[in-house]
């Protein structure tokens, strides 16, 4: 489905509306000051980033609560607009690598895949199902509700901001890896819908290798639909990532995180990735930890992006 020369577009967005911590909203700046459009060079890719996207204000007291979501004129907003973005980078076959921010956004990055490939399978990899609908949720945060949204399991009014979400992601076609702290109403949910989940006792259980064949079994059996991979960095264990505003024990290893990735990538159907909820890289003293290859430090690239617009 990509295009040749392989292309990745990054999508930068610094956006913690969807959650009350600060920190996501640098997650994008850190991993591209650390270097990743050169590292993805490294890999043979050749990188667009035409700097990290702004987005538009609302202020709070223009952003009450709708029920009990919060921020949802403004989360609506942004994730319309990434919508458009990372839609318009499939449709050219370049793979959209959305770096959050916080999961809400993954609100726009599947819409704008689906919008070209509404058979798409999404593989979500996190410690949490984030399928909370605005009757379940106990926080308020749509950062924990972005999938019941785009199951369409509530009916949205016209008027609601979320109107313009099309509810055309199926249950089939969506798998979880890496949960441990899902919510009692989400429980139900998944059960009801019976969407498929592999667990961390699975992981135990199976090993990742088989979690992965299993999970690609699910979705896209005959390993012919285009997938998009939504990754929060909290699926993995807290020693590994420890700097995100949610994190669990009992999580992924590096090699496991990094394993689903290649796995997944290895099928050759991958059209957008999103990387979400990293904070600061690392929150200890760099010396401290042994640096990946290519990893971290003085690289020249893009220091002060220059940030531009998207309008909704
Ligand atoms: B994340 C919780 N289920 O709804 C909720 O980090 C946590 O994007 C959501 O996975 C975590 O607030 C959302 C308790
Ligand atoms: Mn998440
Ligand atoms: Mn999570
Ligand atoms: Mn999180």
């Amino acid at each position: 489905f990509l295009q040749e020369p392989k292309t990745v577009a990054i999508v930068g967005c610094p956006f913690s509306g969807g959650q009350p911590k600060p920190g996501v909203d640098h997650g994008p700046i850190h991993l591209i000051n650390a270097g990743l459009a050169k590292q993805l060079e490294a890999l043979g890719w050749k990188v667009e980033f035409g700097g990290h996207h702004q987005f538009e204000e609302i202020s709070a007291e223009n952003d009450p609560a709708i029920g009990k979501l919060k921020n949802p004129r403004l989360v609506s907003k942004v994730s319309k607009a990434v919508a458009d973005t990372v839609g318009g980078h499939v449709q050219q076959g370049t793979l959209a690598l959305t770096l959050g921010g916080d999961h809400s956004l993954a609100m726009g990055t599947i819409s704008g895949t689906l919008s070209k490939y509404p058979d798409a399978a999404v593989i979500w990899v996190d410690a949490h199902a984030d399928i909370n609908t605005s009757e379940t949720t106990e926080s308020g945060n749509i950062h924990g509700m972005p999938v019941s949204f785009l199951l369409g399991l509530e009916k949205q009014e016209e008027s609601s901001p979320f109107a313009w979400v099309a509810p055309i992601l199926k249950p089939n076609k969506i798998v979880y890896i890496g949960l441990r702290d899902v919510d009692a109403g989400e429980k139900k949910i998944l059960k009801e819908n019976g969407i498929k989940a592999f667990s961390m006792h699975e992981v135990d259980k199976y090993g990742i290798g088989k979690v992965v064949d299993m999970a690609l079994d699910h979705v896209n059996p005959d390993r012919d639909l285009p997938i998009h991979l939504s990754f929060d960095v909290d699926a993995l264990d807290p020693s590994v990532a420890p700097s995100t505003g949610t994190p669990v024990r009992g999580g992924l290893t590096f090699r496991e995180g990094h394993y689903i990735c290649e796995a997944i990538y290895e099928t050759g159907l991958l059209v957008a990735v999103d990387l979400m909820e990293p904070e600061l890289i690392p929150p200890y003293s760099s010396d401290t930890v042994t640096p990946v290859r290519g990893l971290g430090g003085g690289s020249a690239h893009n220091s002060s992006p220059r940030p531009y617009l998207i309008s909704p």
